[in-house]
């Protein structure tokens, strides 16, 4: 079973994948071993990475490259984050044929105009598509697909941007008569209220993914219970975990002089081995080095 067809099964038995961030092989491999349902190959996680901000600044290429990686490493579905398709309709055609190429299960394509904004910064400047436009990108992304597995996710950006619910479910619905396999909505509030009415108010015939970063009290047994939210994804944990125990493993090696109280607290270097395989290193030169 392609990872695209697993994906959409875990959906349908489950009722709720989890799906965390990845910037890496390795985090996805942690992801993997942790028993997530699949990754987020997030747009702000790998900018973070090259420590830029999540403003269209890292490439297609760079993203794509770390999508490729993590696809060799991990089993699980991938879900890119395509952020803006990387340009029109035309682009898109070609994003959907590389990222699908690299081993991705599904795209998420946000309706924001190049270059985007990240979501959550305070007074970002969010500007959306016009409806038919963004339209004419679903239809192509869809269009362009090989696997018919593969899931193209439209995101609005409509209640990020502050243009109220009714905005956001008229481009939800436009969105999926163009041919989404789902609805990514995405909100800056503190709360969930915004996505609780959202999902409430939600008619349309396919679900809905959420991002629950900004309001982080919205566990998976109250997602459930709003009925039509199929995916959640944690969209930045995996750098912010990352940079937390590298910041405060950094910041005490300077404090002490020197790694005598850190090396206790962080993974052993057989552990890193593990995550490296190296067994399967060592099984093959026993096999083959001569
Ligand atoms: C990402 O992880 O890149 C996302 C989620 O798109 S957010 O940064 O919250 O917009
Ligand atoms: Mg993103």
């Amino acid at each position: 079973m392609s990872p695209a067809k697993r994906l959409r099964a875990r959906m349908a038995e489950t009722g709720l994948v989890h799906i965390m961030a990845a910037h890496s092989p390795l985090s996805a491999i942690l992801a993997e071993e942790a028993g997530f349902d699949g990754l987020w190959a997030s747009g702000f996680e790998v900018s973070a990475l090259y420590g830029l901000p999540d403003m269209s600044l890292i490439s297609m290429t760079q993203h794509l490259d770390m999508v490729r990686a993590i696809a060799g490493r991990t089993t699980l579905p991938i879900v890119a984050d395509i952020d803006t398709g990387y340009g029109n309709a035309i682009n898109v055609i070609h994003t959907i044929r590389e990222y699908e190429r690299a081993g991705a299960s599904a795209v998420v394509i946000e309706d924001k105009s190049f270059p985007k904004v990240t979501s959550l910064i305070a007074d970002g400047r969010q500007e959306l598509l016009r409806i038919e436009e963004f339209r004419g990108k679903i239809e192509a992304a869809v269009a362009t697909r090989r696997d018919a597995n593969f899931l193209v996710i439209a995101r609005t950006e409509a209640l990020i941007a502050g243009h109220g619910e009714a905005e956001a479910l008229d481009r939800a619905k436009a969105y999926v008569e163009a041919g989404a396999d789902m609805i990514l909505i995405h909100s800056k509030r503190k709360d969930p209220s915004e996505i609780e009415s959202f999902s409430r108010a939600w008619t349309g015939s396919v679900p809905l993914v959420i991002v629950p970063n900004a309001y982080p009290d919205l566990d998976a047994e109250q997602v459930k219970a709003l009925r039509n939210i199929r995916m959640m994804i944690y969209g930045n944990y995996g750098i912010r975990a990352a940079a937390t125990a590298m910041q405060e493993t950094f910041r005490q090696i300077i404090a002490d002089g020197g790694v005598q109280n850190v090396h206790k607290d962080i993974l052993t270097v057989e552990e890193i081995f593990r995550l490296q395989r190296m067994d399967e290193v060592k099984a093959a030169e026993a096999r083959f080095l001569r």
